[in-house]
């Protein structure tokens, strides 16, 4: 039997209920409101397309929503925050009217946070676990939500750029730990928090390498912390593929769940759900973990 076999599942508290995990690994959804994602056809177009795009990865099976509207990805600008708002708000207020699948917010800004808890979100996903805008810690512990803390090294516009580190795995779990106080001091309970390694996130190649493969030393360092990682078509697995593009890294990114999982990771965020829904149940079955419902009401 695998050493990595959960024998206990545990809540991770998102407000008025909880998320299951350790039982079944658990599925975020990326559903990314940016002017590139959707037609170009007007935002209510835009909206329509989200929803529908939403309800598909519902019917897949996935357990959370995770909506952003600003990318992220290496060297990507700015977004103000009326804009974020602009494109993330009208589909949070849709989304939650519609479905009982909590929804996360991924934004790093405060005001963002504060319109998306109001309006239905449940999680807030912060892919600079409280460093740029600490007072996002505010925000969640007011709502009792759910925080995804997502180590990070420099700005998304500055990432690429880093000195590379010696340790990549012990310096994401000392930032982490830090990122862990700050929330703690913000009043927000240890049962509302995730963590999360930051794959590609100033990053190289090696590192996100090693941080798949050592998964089982951040579980040890935060034994009672959902630990969720994103390795998405990210550029680490095209790089690997011999530079495959964005839409060509589907494979890879199976590969890459299927080992994040098998080495202790309790919820991955990507962006195909079905195929990784599939991926899932397969290693979970392997690792010899029954299914059990994601929601407790
Ligand atoms: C928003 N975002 C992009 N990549 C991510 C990752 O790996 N983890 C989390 N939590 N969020 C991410």
């Amino acid at each position: 039997m695998s050493e990595n076999k959960e024998t206990t599942a545990h809540e991770w508290n998102i407000g008025r209920r909880s998320l299951t995990y350790g039982a079944r690994t658990l599925v975020m959804g990326v559903l990314n409101i940016t002017p590139d994602s959707f037609s170009d056809g007007g935002q209510f177009l835009a909206v329509d397309q989200a929803i529908e795009h939403a309800q598909q990865m519902i019917d897949e099976g996935v357990d959370i929503i995770d909506v952003g509207g600003e990318s992220t990805r290496p060297g990507s600008e700015f977004v103000s925050a009326a804009e974020e708002l602009n494109r993330v708000m009208p589909v949070i207020e849709l989304l939650a009217r519609q479905t009982r699948v909590p929804i996360s917010i991924d934004t790093t800004k405060v005001e963002v946070v504060r319109e998306a808890l109001k309006a239905g979100a449940e999680i807030v996903n912060d892919i600079s676990a409280l460093r740029f805008e600490p007072a996002i810690a505010d925000e969640v512990s007011r709502a009792k939500a759910g925080l995804v803390l997502m180590h990070s090294r420099g700005t998304p516009k500055t990432m690429q750029k880093l000195p590379p580190v010696e340790d990549i795995i012990t310096e994401v779990i000392v930032d982490l730990r830090h990122s862990v106080a700050r929330a703690e001091q913000a009043g927000i309970a240890r049962e509302n928090l995730a963590i999360d390694p930051g794959i590609g996130f100033g990053k190289t190649l090696d590192h996100n390498l090693e941080l798949i493969a050592g998964l089982g030393q951040l579980r040890h360092a935060f034994p009672n912390f959902p630990l969720m990682i994103g390795t998405s078509r990210k550029w680490f697995i095209g790089k690997l593929l011999g530079g495959a593009a964005v839409d060509q890294r589907l494979n890879g990114t199976v590969a890459t769940v299927v080992a994040s999982v098998l080495n202790g990771a309790h919820i991955v965020r990507v962006h195909d759900v079905k195929p990784v829904v599939e991926a899932i149940k397969l290693t979970d079955a392997i690792k010899g973990v029954t299914n059990a419902p994601a929601a407790v009401p």
